[in-house]
């Protein structure tokens, strides 16, 4: 676009609102009555009145762990959960982003991590984004990406926008929200009419071939160019180069999982990696960009649902005897609810009390009125964080907790399974106490003498029940500058990538090889029609930070608020100016936002992010449709309305 051509899309009228600022938590805040204001409290008084709260609701209850705080936290909650109060209902936000990247890496390869490393990227001849915007919200991955680039690496971007990170792409492959099975089919379907299988990998490493082969052959170029709205040359162009290659790097995120067959689709894309053997060698990959700093390490570390720390599946009795001796316990053998399960137990009143350690699902859940009015239901929350968030407000008890980051020792664990030190350089406000320190104080309370010196006695614990972690001490973390797992031996490093097994011969025979997916294209379920003409998808920019509690702090020019971004076509035909309030509707509900004119969208596709809920709470129009496999929510496709609130544009004021 020309500098003239931009200015026609220049905000005239109200930019989107100063986002709302929130202060630290300095001292714990209590309250008799929910409809009672807070009032501050000694940690004696805040803590006893927890641990009657679960107490109370032994049997009924839920924790949610914090993705931003450190490996050794989370260790820590997933063991309140599982000793002190005997569940396995515990999870992160995982569950609202990769968690099907996790269960379609662990149905094809028995492990949900990404399989490479990001100086894997610099060294590569073809990366595909694949519904990630990776120049946004993973700015230094993309650094490497730009190397790679700079070494001779192709890239491609499969994004239903124009992204930023698009911009960087040889080719942009534009696709109709939620058609990402028809196009990997299409692909697949390409690379074997087109005779570019690698053969001898499926042969040896993969099961399934002939059944995949059914599966994609209706997937016709011209077919995949109607339902996905991309021309069949830029698909036959994608699945040559990337068959073609001598290393390629398939890497994605939300765009693929955040859909109600989010695990399809991630199986989908594995199927290509499985295709070419583009996996399980230096340089060639599978990666799921991950979310949160250290959403790899909550999971690594048992806060979710179906493993123990380690990744360590539940209904394996071998390692429940192990944490059965190591914790001085008794573990069920059945899987726990799932964030995403534990909303739907809220409604039943099966699930009474929620323990929220650095997680704001009032603003972050898909269709955030149920969720809201979810967990007013409770008999009893507590929410543990650092800033008074609006999940915060509806609590019984809310603990001011150090920062994860800067406030606190410990580690954490990056997307390419590189566990790193983080360390305590700021002091922090008035009362606030570390989560491991709270957990331990409350599990006093509640019977367990937990006593852990500091952070590094948490992870020896660990290490001790984790063959992954083994072998990282934090002598040898801080020798070299983190270790990836897995990392069993304390005198031996690991290859940067994953399943290097998939190149011996014949696993196939053995019945230790990778099969490939059976899935199925399956449109969004918020259909668009007559009242609701056009897709809505959600995400993010570089900007801010999820729902705004950490970044609503700092002013910056870049940062304009919420606004329902639309192309110029659409715009026009609305009759709507850029800083102009619309109403937008959806199935669910109805929010008021100013518009964007962004040339990156087309036509019936409009985009808003989750950054600004307490001016433009995008979430009241989100569907709560969920994947069965990994519960995670369609945040990426809902079905909305855009209704003109005046006659007349405003004038133009406060033009940038
Ligand atoms: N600046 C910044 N960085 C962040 C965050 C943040 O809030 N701000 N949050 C962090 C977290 S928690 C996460 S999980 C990550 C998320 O990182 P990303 O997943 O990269 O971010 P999103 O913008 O949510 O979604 C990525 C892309 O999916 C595309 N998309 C939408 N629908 C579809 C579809 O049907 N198919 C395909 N192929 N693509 C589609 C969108 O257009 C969007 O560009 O970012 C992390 N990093
Ligand atoms: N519409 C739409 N909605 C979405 C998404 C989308 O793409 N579109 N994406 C989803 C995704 S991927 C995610 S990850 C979720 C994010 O949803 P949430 O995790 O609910 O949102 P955050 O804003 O990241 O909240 C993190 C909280 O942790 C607190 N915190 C930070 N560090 C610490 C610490 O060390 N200790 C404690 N106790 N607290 C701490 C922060 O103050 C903050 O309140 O949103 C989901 N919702
Ligand atoms: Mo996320």
């Amino acid at each position: 676009m020309t500098t003239s051509e931009r200015r026609r899309f220049q905000p005239r009228g109200r930019r989107g609102g100063a986002p709302k600022t929130y202060t630290r938590l300095t001292h714990p805040l209590v309250r008799d009555a929910r409809d009672e204001p807070f009032r501050q409290a000694s940690w004696e008084e805040a803590l006893d009145r927890v641990a009657r709260g679960l107490e109370r609701n032994r049997g009924a209850f839920g924790m949610f762990s914090c993705s931003r705080a450190t490996n050794e936290m989370n260790y820590v909650a997933q063991k309140f959960a599982r000793v002190v109060m005997g569940t396995h209902n515990v999870d992160s936000c995982n569950r609202t982003c990769h968690a099907p990247s996790v269960a379609g890496l662990s149905a094809a390869f028995g492990s949900g991590g990404g399989t490479s490393s990001y100086e894997e990227i610099e060294h590569t001849d073809v990366v595909v984004m694949w519904g990630s915007n990776a120049r946004f919200a993973h700015p230094i991955f993309f650094q490497h990406v730009l190397k790679g680039i700079r070494n001779g690496a192709r890239m491609y971007a499969v994004d239903p926008r124009r992204t930023s990170t698009a911009e960087w792409a040889e080719s942009w492959l534009g696709l109709n929200v939620g058609t990402d099975i028809a196009m990997a089919h299409a692909i697949g379907r390409e690379i074997i009419h087109a005779g570019l299988v690698n053969e001898a990998f499926v042969e040896r490493a993969t099961t399934g071939f002939a059944e995949y082969r059914a599966l994609v052959e209706p997937w016709t170029l011209s077919l995949a160019e109607k339902v996905t709205g991309v021309p069949a040359r830029a698909i036959r162009e994608l699945a040559h180069a990337y068959a073609r290659a001598e290393r390629a790097q398939l890497c994605w995120t939300l765009g693929i999982t955040e859909h109600h067959n989010g695990t399809d689709n991630v199986r989908a894309l594995i199927n290509l990696a499985l295709l070419t053997g583009h996996v399980g060698r230096y340089g060639s990959g599978l990666q799921p960009l991950r979310g949160q700093n250290n959403v790899q390490g909550g999971g690594d570390m048992g806060a979710i649902p179906n493993r123990l720390p380690g990744f360590q599946d539940i209904l394996d009795a071998d390692v429940r005897q192990k944490f059965e001796s190591a914790w001085d316990t008794v573990i069920q053998p059945q899987y726990g609810l799932n964030l995403t399960q534990m909303f739907e137990a809220m409604e039943d009143g099966t699930l009474r009390a929620v323990y929220c350690i650095g997680e704001n699902p009032a603003q972050s859940e898909a269709d955030s009125e149920q969720a809201v009015r979810r967990l007013k239901g409770l008999d009893f929350l507590v929410v543990q964080d650092i800033f008074l968030t609006k999940t915060a407000e509806l609590a019984d008890v809310v603990l001011p907790a150090t920062a994860g980051w800067a406030e606190t020792e410990g580690t954490t664990t990056n997307s390419e399974r590189r566990v790193q030190r983080v360390r305590r350089a700021v002091t922090p406000p008035g009362e606030a106490r570390e989560d491991i320190d709270i957990l331990c104080d409350l599990a006093g309370r509640l019977g367990h003498d937990w006593k852990y010196a500091d952070a590094e006695a948490v992870w020896n614990e660990l290490r001790a029940v984790s063959p992954d972690h083994h072998g990282m001490t934090y002598a040898r973390l801080e020798e070299h500058q983190g270790i990836q797992w897995p990392c069993p031996s304390t005198d031996r490093l690991e290859p940067t990538y994953l399943h290097g097994r998939l190149w011996e011969t014949d696993l196939a025979r053995r019945g230790r090889a990778a099969p490939f997916g059976i899935v199925r294209h399956d449109p969004p379920v918020d259909l668009t029609d007559e009242a609701y003409p056009i897709r809505l998808t959600t995400g993010r920019r570089l900007d801010s930070y999820n729902t705004g509690v950490q970044t609503g702090g700092f002013a910056s020019p870049l940062r304009r608020g919420e606004y329902v971004e639309l192309c110029p076509e659409d715009a026009e035909r609305y009759g709507v100016v850029v800083g102009e309030e619309v109403r937008v509707t959806s199935r669910r509900g109805s929010v008021v936002a100013p518009v964007w004119v962004d040339t990156g969208l087309r036509p019936g596709l409009a985009f808003m992010t989750m950054h600004f809920p307490d001016e433009v709470d995008t979430n009241r129009l989100t569907i709560e449709a969920n994947c069965p496999i990994a519960g995670t929510a369609e945040f990426k496709a809902s079905a909305i309305r855009i209704e003109k609130l005046t006659e007349r544009p405003t004038a133009p004021t406060d033009v940038r």
